[in-house]
């Protein structure tokens, strides 16, 4: 049986990768799945080169498996980070919120595999063209900064415009989603909520308690009018947020009102200004488990609907 094409680029046991989630996915959390077979990422977010420094000395500390660091485009850090990631030899970067031509060359001399989000076929083609090792196509279902297409739509899509192995993120929570998004076109799955409720997330208990408490109705996505769509659960903030923005409220203001938010969130469990960030999928889940028994339960979950995820990776 040929191998896993994800499996075999990142030479990782499992082709399951824990999404970035800014201010959240750090070098412990990354290690945590790294360590389970899983792809770790440490989420760059707006934080300065230093922080992810320090996060991937972490990561080193406590697993020497493959991880990945993420990229946020528009971050007032990207281009330090860029560079810090050749310096790290880290194995492999994935980026955000923006298109990353102008690094892959110097990604690609320092022998890091380049996985790009898009969120879009004219998206998908560029970076096919650039060098890219393989595609996150990321619909809207997912928390944070989305795109306008569903994962539904925009896998197939992608998947017809590009042969690079694609994995697919946005509304992936169990074996179920793993078995449509391979339906879709997909080899492997990034799933950022569900990591929420890992045990070694690092998110103030609030924030915990909101996703296992999330229902269906339970995110919306404001800041359409600024171009900067995000997800996040309705609170405080979110209505907030609408109120302005649906009475006519310039973008410098709500990027005013948006920024920290996620900060406090994560770090303060503010329930009033803090912005918590979550994919639909929430609903689905209602206890902790490790970073472990996730992918352990996604795998098994996902072999019981067909999908095998272990044994034929190339390893
Ligand atoms: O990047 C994300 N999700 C994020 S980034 C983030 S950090 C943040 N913090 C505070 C406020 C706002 C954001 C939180 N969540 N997902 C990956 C993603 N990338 N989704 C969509 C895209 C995307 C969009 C446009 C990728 C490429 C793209 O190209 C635009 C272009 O330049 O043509």
């Amino acid at each position: 049986m040929s191998g896993n094409p994800i499996c075999e680029l990142l030479q990782i046991e499992y082709p399951i990768f824990q999404g970035a989630m800014a201010w959240i996915a750090d070098g412990r959390l990354a290690a945590a799945v790294s360590e389970a077979g899983g792809l770790g990422i440490i989420a760059g977010g707006n934080a300065p080169a230093d922080y992810v420094r320090e996060q991937i000395r972490l990561l080193r500390e406590r697993s020497s498996k493959p991880f990945a660091v993420n990229i946020m485009l528009q971050s007032p850090f990207a281009e330090e980070i860029a560079q810090l990631v050749c310096e790290e030899r880290v194995p492999a970067v994935t980026t955000g919120a923006g298109n990353p031509a102008r690094y892959m060359e110097r990604w690609k001399q320092a022998g890091i595999k380049v996985i790009p989000v898009v969120a879009s076929t004219a998206m998908a083609k560029l970076m096919s063209r650039t060098g890219a090792d393989a595609l996150i196509a990321e619909g809207g279902e997912s928390g944070g900064h989305v795109g306008e297409l569903s994962t539904m739509v925009l896998l197939p899509l992608v998947s017809d415009v590009t042969t690079l192995p694609l994995i697919a993120a946005g509304g992936i929570g169990d074996g179920r989603g793993i078995a449509a998004a391979w339906a879709l076109g997909a080899s492997a799955v990034q799933l950022g909520t569900r990591f929420l409720t890992a045990r070694e997330c690092p998110i103030h208990p609030e924030y915990r308690e909101k996703i296992l408490k999330a229902t269906d109705r339970s995110t919306v996505v404001t800041g359409r009018t600024t171009g900067h769509p995000v997800r996040a659960l309705r609170t405080p903030f979110t209505r907030e947020y609408e109120a302005r923005e649906y009475g006519g409220a310039e973008a410098v203001e709500l990027e005013r009102l948006g920024s920290g938010a996620l900060r406090k969130a994560v770090q303060d469990g503010d329930v009033q200004e803090g912005c918590f960030m979550s994919g639909e999928i929430a609903a689905m889940f209602t206890k902790t488990q490790t970073a472990r028994e996730i992918i352990e339960d996604l795998v098994r979950d996902a072999e019981q609907r067909g999908v095998r995820l272990r044994g034929d990776c190339g390893l």
